[in-house]
């Protein structure tokens, strides 16, 4: 048995960051699949909200990947993935939590509401304006990149790099845009592709569509059961 072991869903980004996390610590981990839609009944015991990611470690089980994240961490220093002072880890929350609050509720409200014309175009501004927001507010604020904080890759990176894998996606499926005005954002997209703990957990478009198709067809059978 692992001394680390990650309970994960193949296809799920929350799970996808913690998998980047474990990735750049250099650590060794055992990935545990569960079926989200067959749960063991064990699983319970360790994931409060029946969710994935979930962590174990030297008896410490933890959930929530933005917390797993910053477990590990604190639990394995080197590489470091904050940045140095208080105030840039403080921004750096920051901004995991406009990942959370902001970026995640525009990307889904848009994905879910997708085949009605009129609310895709409101949703495609709203999420425009959010991408706006990071671009102007966030990154060309914190420094020339590559990363979020400039140099050092962080734990705010890898809070948005699953999603903004999936960008592709929300393009085919809802129209979404990536405003001209966002290069250092374009940029920082195209670091976090070549970025190797992400490229080895990354799948093209046609497999998060098809994650897509295979989650909306299973929550609509077990609505209907
Ligand atoms: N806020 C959670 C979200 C995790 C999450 O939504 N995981 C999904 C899979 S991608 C899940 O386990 N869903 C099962 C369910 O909601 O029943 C995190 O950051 O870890």
């Amino acid at each position: 048995m692992s001394a680390i072991e990650l309970y994960s869903f193949a296809a799920c980004p929350y799970a996808q960051r913690t998998h980047i996390t474990l990735l750049e610590k250099q650590l060794d981990f055992a990935i545990i699949e569960i079926d989200l839609f067959n749960r063991p009944d064990w699983f319970a015991a360790i994931s409060p909200y029946g969710k994935v990611p979930v962590l174990r470690h030297a008896g410490v089980t933890v959930h929530e990947s933005t917390i797993i994240n910053q477990y590990l961490d604190e639990a394995f220093p080197q590489p470091a993935l904050m940045p140095e002072t208080p105030a840039l880890r403080a921004q750096a929350r920051i901004w995991m939590d406009y990942c959370e609050t902001r970026f995640l509720p525009a990307v889904h409200k848009l994905m879910s509401e997708a085949d009605d014309a009129d609310k895709r175009i409101a949703n495609n501004a709203k999420l425009a304006d959010v991408l706006r927001h990071i671009e102007h507010e966030g990154l060309r604020k914190t420094g020339a990149g590559p990363w979020f904080f400039g140099p050092r890759f962080s734990l705010a990176d890898i809070q948005f790099a699953p999603f903004l894998e999936r960008f592709d996606m929300y393009v085919q499926l809802a129209g979404a845009i990536l405003p001209e005005d966002c290069s250092r954002l374009r940029d920082w997209m195209t670091a976090l592709q070549q970025r190797s703990s992400v490229k080895a957990t990354a799948h093209n478009i046609e497999y998060h569509i098809e994650a897509r198709r295979q989650m909306l067809a299973r929550i609509a059978i077990r609505s209907s059961a």
